[in-house]
């Protein structure tokens, strides 16, 4: 036999044997009940699937979920202007009203610096505009989030660049106070991965605690966690309403959060007083104590609270 026909032999065996597995994987596969029991495996077919597997994903990491779909739209300079198209491909016009309103567009630069949390009108035709809220050049990511009437609450979100000279901030280091317009605010609680954890802000001003936050979005606080490295937006819900009879309007207020996995989060508080949404920054380190107050910071990272870190 030469060479030549040997090889061809060789690859007829294999092309037998690959022919075999084929067919025994075809045969066997529909009929095998471990197959069948593995979650990964049930997982992986059916109509549900991508709402299951949607739900086990943070929110913001989508462009599309579960019909609904984020269209960016170009916009006159100045603005910024979106859609959600929904399952059956139109633009959506109907939104429940969550936290105080149909839709919340939030924006980070992808290094977490340039938050941004604003309020977009929705015009008939399903267009949403506001002024932009993207303060500068950078990768963004912006996160719509919202209820379509009738619907589950829906965070999807979309990477816009601006172009121009971008410089890349490092994040600060976890600090348990920071500082924004004059007041301090300090964060107590450890949010452990997977579980739901108690996040507690202190708002003081001048050394004295603030007693009169004024209700913002239906709460005395709006919480929204950023994940480093791909921007996974946290769901946060404020502990107790004004006017319920036992949440006082400062100085601490409490959230409930869940984060998905170790790791650090860049915290962003929106609460009013004096007539003004500030907004105060934190990083932390899920699974990890965050440095006491007044202790340096290991890597000693300067604070966000930089002009551009507004709220409209
Ligand atoms: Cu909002």
């Amino acid at each position: 036999m030469t060479t030549v026909t040997r090889l061809g032999a060789f690859a007829l065996g294999l092309a037998a044997v690959f022919g075999a597995a084929y067919g025994v994987g075809r045969v066997v596969d529909p009929a095998d009940p471990v197959a069948q029991s593995r979650p990964d495996v049930a997982h992986t077919s059916g109509p549900t699937t991508s709402g299951e597997v949607a739900d086990l994903v943070p929110g913001g990491l989508l462009v599309s979920d579960r019909g609904y779909t984020l269209q960016h739209l170009t916009a006159p300079a100045g603005q910024f202007a979106f859609r959600i198209d929904g399952p059956d491909g139109r633009p959506v016009t109907r939104y429940d009203v969550a936290h105080d309103k149909r839709m919340h567009l939030i924006v980070a630069r992808r290094d977490l610096s340039g938050f941004r949390h604003v309020h977009p009108d929705l015009a008939p035709d399903g267009t949403w505009r506001v002024a932009t809220p993207l303060a500068g050049p950078g990768q963004w990511r912006a996160f719509a989030d919202f209820t379509p009437a009738g619907g589950e609450p829906l965070t999807l979100g979309v990477d816009v660049t601006v172009p121009g000279e971008l410089t890349e901030r490092t994040l600060p280091a976890p600090a348990a106070s920071t500082t924004v317009d004059g007041y301090t605010v300090t964060l107590t609680g450890t949010p452990e991965p997977g579980r739901t954890s108690a996040l507690t802000l202190t708002v003081s001003r001048a050394g004295q605690p603030v007693t009169d936050l004024e209700p913002y979005l239906g709460a005395y606080g709006h919480l929204v966690a950023l994940r480093r490295g791909d921007l996974a937006y946290l769901h946060v819900h404020p502990d107790g309403t004004p006017g319920d009879g036992r949440t006082p309007p400062g100085p601490a207020v409490t959230f409930h959060a869940e984060v998905p996995s170790a790791g650090a989060y860049r915290l962003y508080l929106d609460f009013q007083h004096g007539g003004r949404v500030h907004t105060a920054e934190f990083t932390i380190v899920a699974g990890v104590a965050p440095a006491a107050t007044g202790e340096p910071t290991p890597t000693g990272g300067a604070d966000h609270g930089t002009p551009g870190h507004g709220h409209d």
